[in-house]
C-alpha cells in the first residue's frame, strides 16, 4: 500500500483522521484503489462500445491534426456506429439503469404501502393523513363518501387502497400518461406533449431504452437522447416522486427537525448500528426497535450503555429528516466508519454499498447485514431478509445481532471527535409554510424576494462523493460561492451531507456565508441558506419548488424561465445521470462536475450542451473547477433575471445596502 496524503484526498478532517487510521491499520480503502487504478480514458469518455461480441469497439476522438497534416476522421465500430451513437447509447444505458433504480425502489414502498392499507404490514401505519388526502386527489381517488349533505370523509385505509392499486397499475401502464406529468407548469406539459416524451409508465420507457440501445436498433443520437428524456422523466415526475409521496405518508412528511453529521455521532461506550443504503422501509423499523425498553435493557446487560443509531447515505436523510437520527458520513465514509472500530453492525438495503465493507467489516468486528434479496454481498456477510409482514421481528433480530456483537469489539476504537449540529427536514409544502408563515402560505414571498433582487436566484445542489476528486470539496466551494452571491441552495444525497459537516445548514450560518440579501431574508424567515430536502428520491421534491415557483406567479410561465440551476459537482453514480437528465428535460440548467460521459462525440456533447435547450429550455454542461462551476451557474441566473426584466431590481437592491452598511460605519464611526 503507498502512503497516502489524507489531506490531499478529503476537505473533511474525521475523514482524514480515519485515513490516518486505516493506514495505521493497514486496511485498503477506496482512497487507496484509487491512487493504484486509473481511469481508462476512453471508456470515461463514452467512446467504448461493448454491447455485441464482435467488439468492445473503440472510438475515440482522434488526435488534433498538426500543421500541414490531415485531420484523421473518429473511428466507427465494426458495425459502421459512429462515436455519436456510441456515447449516446452509453449514456442512455446510465440513464436506464439510474432511472431503474428509482422506480424499483419506489415500486417496493408502493408494494408496501399496499400492505399497510389493508393492514397486513407489521408495524406499519398511515401516518400522515392531510397528505394522502392530498395525494389521493392526485390520483382521482375519493376522499370522501356518500352525497351531499351525507358526505363524511372516507376511512383513510380504503382511500390508500384504492391509491395504492392505481399507484401500482401504472409501474406497467403501457399508453397513456403518468399521473404525475399534471403536475408540472401547464406550458411544460405541452411541450412534453408536443416533443412526445411525455412517460406512458414507469417500466416502459426502461425497457423500450434498452431495447433502442440495442446492437443496430437506434441508431440517430437525438433520436436516443429523445428516449432518455423520456425514461428521465418516468424516474422524476415518476417513480422518485412516487417514492418521496408514499414514503411521506407511511412515515410522516419532515418537518424542520435538529440533528448531527459526521463520524463523531458514534458512541465509544454504545452499540453503534449504521443504517447504510436507500429504502427507508426497514429503517424506520430498526428506528422502532431500537427504542424498545427490552432492546435496551438488552444492550446494557452486555454492558453498553445504550443504543446509537447513525445513518449513511440516503437511509440516513431518510431518517434523518423524519426523526433526527444523527449522520455517520456520506459515500465516501462508508469503510471509514467501519474502521472506526466501533460499529457493531452496519445495515445495508440497495445502492451505493461498496463491496469491499465486507472485507474491512472482518478485519474489524463489524457485522456486515444485508436485508434485501436483490442485494446481496459476497464474503462472511450475514443476510436478514427484509420482510413487510413481520419488518419489526426482522428489525429485532437485527439490533439483536449488533447487541450481541458489542462485547466482540478488538482493535482499539477511534471515533473522531467531529460533529456538527444541523437544522434538516425541508419537504417543499414546509418551505411554503415556512415562507408564508401560515397555512396560506406561498412561495409568491420567494418570489417577491427574488423579483426585489435580494434572493439572486435558486441552486439544486445535490449528488455524490466520488473518489476521483477530493472529497467534500466541490460541494463546499460550489454552495459557497452561491451563497456568497446571493442564491438560495437546495440540497439533497450525499451534498446535503457535505453542506451539514460543514455548518451551512444552520440558520446562524446565514451571516457567515451569505451575500447581504439572501442573508436578511434567511435572517427573517429563520432558515438556514441551505435547505436539506431529504434524499436523492427526493429531488422530485426540488422539481415540485420549482413548480409551486411557476405558479406563484412573477417569474414567467415554466420552469426553464426561472433564475434557477442544478448541480452534481462529484457526482459519481449512474441516478445522477438519470437525475441530471430530468432536470434538463424539465427545462433546467444542469451543471456537473469529475468528467463528463459524453465528451467521446463533440456533436453530441455540443448537443447535449448546447442544441437541447432550443428543445426543452434546460441544458447540461460541464466544469471540474467547482468555483468557475457556480460562476457559470450564476451567469445562467442572471441571463434568467434579465430575460424576465428584473436585473435591475438586483442592483437597487445591493445600492440600497451599500448605503446601509456605509451608513451604519459611519454612525459607528460617530459614536467612538
Ligand atoms: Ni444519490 Fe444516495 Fe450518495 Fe450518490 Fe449514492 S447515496 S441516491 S447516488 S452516492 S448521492
Ligand atoms: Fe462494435 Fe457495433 Fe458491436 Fe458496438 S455494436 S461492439 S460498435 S460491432
Amino acid at each position: 500500500m503507498a502512503e497516502l496524503d489524507p489531506t490531499k484526498l478529503s476537505i473533511d478532517p474525521a475523514t482524514q483522521e480515519m485515513l490516518k487510521k486505516a493506514q495505521a491499520d493497514g486496511i485498503e480503502t477506496i482512497f487507496d484503489r484509487a491512487q493504484v487504478m486509473k481511469p481508462c480514458p476512453i471508456g470515461a469518455e463514452g467512446a467504448c462500445c461493448r454491447i455485441c461480441a464482435q467488439g468492445p469497439c473503440r472510438v475515440p476522438p482522434p488526435k488534433k491534426a498538426k500543421e500541414g497534416e490531415a485531420q484523421k476522421k473518429q473511428a466507427v465500430g465494426l458495425c459502421g456506429a459512429t462515436a455519436e451513437t456510441i456515447v449516446a447509447r452509453n449514456f442512455a444505458r446510465m440513464v436506464c439503469s439510474g432511472a431503474a433504480a428509482h422506480n424499483d425502489h419506489s415500486r417496493g414502498t408502493a408494494l408496501l404501502f399496499k400492505e399497510v392499507a389493508h393492514g397486513k404490514a407489521q408495524g406499519y401505519e398511515i401516518k400522515d393523513v392531510a397528505k394522502l388526502r392530498k395525494v389521493a386527489k392526485d390520483w382521482d381517488v375519493a376522499i370522501t363518501e356518500g352525497e351531499g349533505d351525507d358526505a363524511k370523509p372516507r376511512p383513510k385505509e380504503a382511500i390508500a387502497q384504492e391509491l395504492a392499486d392505481k399507484v401500482l397499475l401504472e409501474f406497467g401502464q403501457q399508453s397513456g400518461e403518468i399521473t404525475y406529468a399534471k403536475r408540472a407548469p401547464k406550458k411544460r406539459q405541452e411541450l412534453w406533449r408536443k416533443l412526445g416524451i411525455v412517460p406512458r409508465g414507469y417500466d416502459i420507457e426502461i425497457v423500450e431504452l434498452m431495447h433502442r440501445t440495442h446492437m443496430g436498433v437506434d441508431q440517430e443520437y437525438h433520436n436516443i437522447i429523445k428516449q432518455c428524456s423520456r425514461t428521465a422523466l418516468s424516474d422524476g415526475w415518476g417513480g422518485s416522486m412516487i417514492s418521496t409521496d408514499l414514503q411521506d405518508i407511511l412515515f410522516g412528511m419532515p418537518v424542520p427537525v435538529a440533528g448531527e453529521i459526521n463520524l463523531g455521532v458514534l458512541k465509544e461506550d454504545m452499540v453503534n448500528i449504521i443504517i447504510h443504503g436507500h429504502e427507508p422501509l426497514l429503517p424506520e423499523m430498526i428506528y422502532v426497535a431500537s427504542q424498545e425498553p427490552e432492546a435496551i435493557q438488552y444492550a446494557q446487560n452486555k454492558g453498553a450503555k445504550g443504543i446509537q443509531l447513525a445513518g449513511m447515505c440516503c437511509s440516513a436523510n431518510e431518517i434523518l429528516m423524519r426523526h433526527g437520527i444523527p449522520v455517520a458520513g456520506n459515500y465516501l465514509q462508508q469503510e471509514l466508519a467501519i474502521i472506526t472500530g466501533a460499529v457493531d453492525a452496519m445495515v445495508v438495503d440497495v445502492q451505493c454499498e461498496m463491496q469491499s465493507l465486507a472485507n474491512v467489516a472482518k478485519c474489524y468486528h463489524t457485522k456486515l447485514i444485508t436485508t434485501d434479496d436483490r442485494a446481496r454481498i459476497e464474503g462472511e456477510t450475514m443476510h436478514i431478509p427484509f420482510d413487510e409482514h413481520h419488518a419489526l421481528d426482522v428489525a429485532r433480530k437485527v439490533v439483536r445481532e449488533a447487541i450481541d456483537n458489542f462485547p466482540n469489539r478488538r482493535a482499539p476504537v477511534l471515533i473522531p471527535s467531529m460533529s456538527h449540529p444541523t437544522v434538516v427536514g425541508f419537504s417543499y409544502e414546509t418551505i411554503q409554510y415556512l415562507l408564508g408563515g401560515s397555512i396560506r402560505g406561498s412561495y409568491y414571498t420567494l418570489n417577491d424576494n427574488i423579483i426585489g433582487g435580494r434572493v439572486r436566484g435558486v441552486a439544486g445542489v445535490v449528488g455524490c462523493n466520488n473518489c476521483r476528486t477530493m472529497h467534500d470539496n466541490a460541494h463546499l466551494t460550489m454552495i459557497k460561492e452561491l451563497l456568497k452571491n446571493d442564491v438560495i441552495v437546495l440540497t439533497t444525497g450525499c451534498s446535503a451531507m457535505t453542506a451539514g459537516k460543514f455548518g451551512l445548514l444552520t440558520p446562524e450560518s446565514a451571516k457567515e456565508h451569505c451575500g447581504p440579501g439572501l442573508a436578511e431574508v434567511c435572517e427573517t424567515v429563520g432558515i438556514p441558506p441551505v435547505l436539506h430536502m431529504g434524499s436523492c428520491v427526493d429531488n422530485s421534491r426540488i422539481l415540485m419548488a420549482a413548480t409551486a415557483c411557476v405558479k406563484a406567479g412573477g417569474l414567467g410561465t415554466d420552469i426553464s424561465d426561472l433564475p434557477a440551476a442544478g448541480a452534481a459537482p462529484e457526482w459519481m453514480s449512474e441516478k445522477a445521470i438519470s437525475i441530471g437528465h430530468y432536470f434538463v428535460a424539465s427545462g433546467v440548467y444542469t451543471m456537473f462536475g469529475v468528467t463528463f460521459p459524453s465528451t467521446g462525440s463533440e456533436l453530441l456533447t455540443d448537443y447535449l450542451f448546447k442544441g437541447i435547450e432550443e428543445e426543452l429550455g434546460g441544458k447540461w454542461d460541464f466544469e471540474p473547477d467547482p468555483e468557475l462551476a457556480a460562476k457559470k451557474m450564476i451567469a445562467h441566473i442572471d441571463l434568467k433575471r434579465k430575460a424576465l426584466g428584473i436585473d435591475k431590481a438586483r442592483e437597487r437592491v445591493l445600492f440600497d445596502m451599500d448605503m446601509r452598511r456605509e451608513m451604519a460605519e459611519a454612525a459607528a464611526a460617530e459614536e467612538h
